[in-house]
């Protein structure tokens, strides 16, 4: 029997990033527990943490590539594969231009490190313009609004959960999602942690969800609406003279204009279009202004929705006017041990529409077209129409709008490549499949999270199975598709590639007046990293020159991959630091409180101000905790037990409209219909019915055994792909008209 050894890794499913202990016999995982030492998660996980090991052993897990033969996708080689995918890139460029050729980063792609470093590397080899990624049917509103305020899409500040004094949830269900662009590992012990020292927790959800179960106050609110909510919050912030910005007066713009802008905003007028009454909207803000601190934080259901970028910028308006922007336990900036060091405040600043997309003219923002487009740019000929896509780490069909049109605009393409770990129901178009052999067979650190953490922290895993025969690291699969798309296959170094790409990023810094190796020599930096190779250099290059690092000798601290690898529960560096003006990199390097662009949007809320119902249900999504997007439903512990698909409806709507518990409805929008299983609850807000995303396994084709007897309905494809938030892109997803009708 092979000999039992406990391995300690940090849970890359979610963006909590909690600390797991395995333990392994061989390669085999025989137990997942919560690491009580992680310095961040201490102890805790979810169901999904524990099931890391069923997820490796997955008999449906792809362990080799595919390539279609006779419209079968069958194995082959690797030198197969790519020579496959170097071949029909080159046709499509050819033929059709480098525009031709289409990008698809998935959601998983923020959760690797190859995915969160050969991105953009992959980008240049592809040359293309189109780049789509799950962020669009996500949270581009909010790095939109926090581009124009802080002058980068990523200066993304993150409620303090662990010190303020009030928490306002909007849109969020922290309780199942554990959290999102709020990285809180236990983020139901840090809620219950609020008011066990006597703070408060206000959630506005349409639905009675966990979370709002476990908070102070639960406030039901019409979908789609979170923009005027806060608006008229902010509105009664000047009008009851609550308004003090504090320490960030002296660096902030454009409060006059806010007030000038939301004029029209008061409680009184949003109160019939929110469902929310003036009364506890007013009280909503002076709670907010009167707690000592108090953070206000939104999420999906503030994103996904038509107003979804004014909502993301009203969130930290209300935060700047409150004095919480920025000071301990309200809503602040983390300083990741990653991330480059600034010397002052002044940037380069934010913009979009540098170009356009073909079809609808939809402008780029942060260097995307919104995925709503996709089957546009798809289907529509002439010039620089797609006609190749490649799909890594997603699930397109299943997660974005109309995605019965995108399933059939996938099947027209000439040549689709996908990465992943399962052929799913987009990659099942797919010409070539390059498999990833999965989180336990790769190091991990997480680039994007810690960015979006409550406290400042740092963690390294070392991969604790070895890359399966005949697999490849996902580093290398990227590297190789970066080479196949350059036209290097036959001559594919990876070394090579490796080398080029670590020399970048040290050359970046070393003409960075900012950077500890400014002015230094890029070979002696690079030999200074020693044997290490991959993602393991660049990650240990960015400690060294970030802002706790060794500095190459240059300090501040000490911070390297050596330490982390030492110190295998992470490091912790502290609570959050306030950290403004220093942060900004807006032009001036001043806080944008009512960045132009984004007004010019209100008129479009103030338009919505007359809006009454027409009779319709409006669709709201929802998370469960053994969920995980489209793919953690191949894992038969997650999905044994009460079906999850259904459609959560209103008693009063229920009996209204003739649908009864546990019988089929039909749901039906501009975009499709389905027929879904009722789930009849008070849980839901009369008006608005409710289903998660992420199901529909039942199609031809998936490699997914265990999904496809649990299949579900696709939610998307009812969301219409014509309706987008217009300053981010970002698809309407969230108050979805629909009628619902006993089926
Ligand atoms: N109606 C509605 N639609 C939604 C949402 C909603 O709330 N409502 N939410 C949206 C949101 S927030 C998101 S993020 C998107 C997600 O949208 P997508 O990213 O398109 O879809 P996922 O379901 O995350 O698919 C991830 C894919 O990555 C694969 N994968 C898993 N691990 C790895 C790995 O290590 N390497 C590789 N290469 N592949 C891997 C999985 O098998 C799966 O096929 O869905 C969006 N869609
Ligand atoms: N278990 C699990 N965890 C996950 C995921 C998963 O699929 N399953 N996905 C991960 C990903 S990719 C993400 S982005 C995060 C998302 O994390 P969250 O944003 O916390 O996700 P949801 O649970 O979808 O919560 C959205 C809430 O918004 C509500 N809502 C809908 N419309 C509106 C509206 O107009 N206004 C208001 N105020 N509320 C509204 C919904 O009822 C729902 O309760 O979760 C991550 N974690
Ligand atoms: S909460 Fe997220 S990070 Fe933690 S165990 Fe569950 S899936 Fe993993
Ligand atoms: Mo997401």
């Amino acid at each position: 029997m092979a000999e039992r050894r406990t391995e300690y890794v940090t849970c890359p499913l979610c963006e909590a990033t909690c600390g797991l202990e395995l333990a392994l016999e061989g390669d085999t995982v025989v137990r997942i527990r919560g690491d009580r030492d992680d310095v961040f998660s201490h102890g805790f996980l979810c169901p999904k943490g524990t099931t890391l090991g069923h997820l490796q052993d997955d008999p449906d897990r792809l362990r080799t590539p595919l390539v279609r033969r006779d419209g079968e996708l069958v194995p082959a080689t690797w030198d197969e594969a790519f020579e496959e995918v170097e071949r029909r890139l080159a046709e499509v460029r050819e033929q059709h231009g480098d525009h031709a050729v289409a990008l698809y980063a998935g959601n998983p792609t923020v959760h690797t490190l190859a995915g969160t470093l050969l991105l953009r590397p992959l980008l240049l080899a592809l040359r293309t313009r189109n780049l789509f990624s799950a962020s669009t049917v996500d949270q581009m509103p909010k790095h939109v609004s926090s581009g124009f305020m802080f002058g980068d899409p990523l200066t993304i500040p993150v409620p303090d959960l662990d010190r303020t004094d009030h928490l306002l949830i909007l849109g969020a269900n922290p309780m199942e999602s554990n959290g999102s662009l709020c990285t809180a590992p236990d983020f139901p012990g840090r809620l219950a942690a609020i008011r066990e020292r006597g703070g408060k927790v206000v959630v506005v959800d349409p639905r009675r969800t966990k979370t709002a179960e476990k908070a102070d106050e639960h406030v039901f609110i019409r979908p789609g609406t979170d923009a005027l909510l806060l608006a008229a919050i902010a509105r009664t912030l000047f009008d009851d003279d609550l308004v003090d910005l504090g320490r960030l007066e002296d660096f902030t713009d454009g409060v006059g204009e806010v007030r000038e802008a939301l004029e029209g905003f008061t409680p009184e007028a949003v109160s019939p279009v929110c469902g929310i009454d003036a009364a506890t909207i007013r009280r909503m803000a002076h709670e907010l202004a009167e707690a000592p601190t108090a953070a206000v934080y939104g999420r999906i259901g503030t994103c996904t929705v038509e107003f979804g970028t004014l909502a993301s910028w009203l969130v930290d308006v209300v935060n700047a006017l409150t004095g919480n922007l920025d000071r301990p336990g309200g809503a602040m900036f983390p300083a990741p041990a990653h991330s480059r060091r600034r010397s002052g405040p002044g940037g380069r600043g934010f913009t979009t529409g540098r170009w356009h997309s073909r079809v609808k003219g939809y402008p780029e923002v942060f260097g995307q077209f919104p995925v709503a487009t996709l089957a546009d740019e798809i289907e529509t000929p002439g010039d620089g129409q797609i006609r190749a896509l490649v799909v890594l780490a997603g699930n397109p069909v299943l997660s974005n709008p109309n995605s019965a049109r995108l399933d059939a605009a996938m099947a027209s393409l000439d040549f689709l490549v996908s990465v992943d770990i399962y052929v799913n129901e987009t990659n099942r178009h797919a010409h070539v499949i390059l498999p990833a052999p999965g989180a336990l067979a790769e190091s991990h650190y997480d680039l994007a999270f810690y960015a979006l953490a409550v406290r400042n922290v740092a963690n390294w895993s070392a991969p604790v199975v070895p890359v399966p025969d005949g697999m490849l690291p996902e580093w290398e699969v990227m590297a190789r598709l970066a080479l196949a798309a350059s036209g290097m296959t036959a001559t594919a170094d990876v070394e090579a590639f490796d080398d080029l790409v670590v020399s970048g990023l040290v050359s970046s810094h070393t003409a960075d007046p900012a950077s500890p190796i400014h002015g230094r020599d890029v070979g002696e930096i690079v030999a200074a990293l020693g044997d290490r190779r991959g993602p393991e250099r660049l990650v240990d290059f960015m400690l060294r020159v970030g802002p706790y690092g060794d500095g190459f000798g240059a300090g501040p601290g000490d911070l390297s991959l050596d330490l982390l690898e030492r110190h295998p529960h992470g490091v912790d560096l502290g609570p959050l630091q306030p950290s403004l003006p220093d942060a900004l990199t807006t032009p001036d390097g001043r806080v944008h409180l009512a960045p132009p662009e984004i007004v010019a949007d209100v008129p479009r809320l103030a338009a919505a101000l007359d809006r009454r119902t027409n009779g319709e249900l409006l669709l709201v999504g929802r998370r469960d905790l053994r969920s995980n997007n489209s793919w953690m439903h191949n894992i038969p512990v997650l999905v044994k037990g009460k079906r999850r698909c259904t459609l959560h409806v209103h008693p009063g709507d229920a009996a209204r409209l003739g649908l009864a518990d546990g019988v089929d409805a039909e749901v039906a929008s501009a975009a499709g219909k389905i027929r879904v299983p009722v789930e009849v609850t008070p849980d839901v807000m009369e008006g608005v019915v409710s289903m998660p995303h992420g199901w529909g396994h039942d199609v031809d084709g998936v490699g997914i055994t265990v999904a496809k007897a649990n299949a579900g309905v696709n939610f998307n494809i009812l969301s219409d792909d014509s309706r987008i938030d217009p300053l981010s892109g970002n698809a309407v997803l969230n108050a979805v008209p629909v009628h619902v009708a006993p089926a």
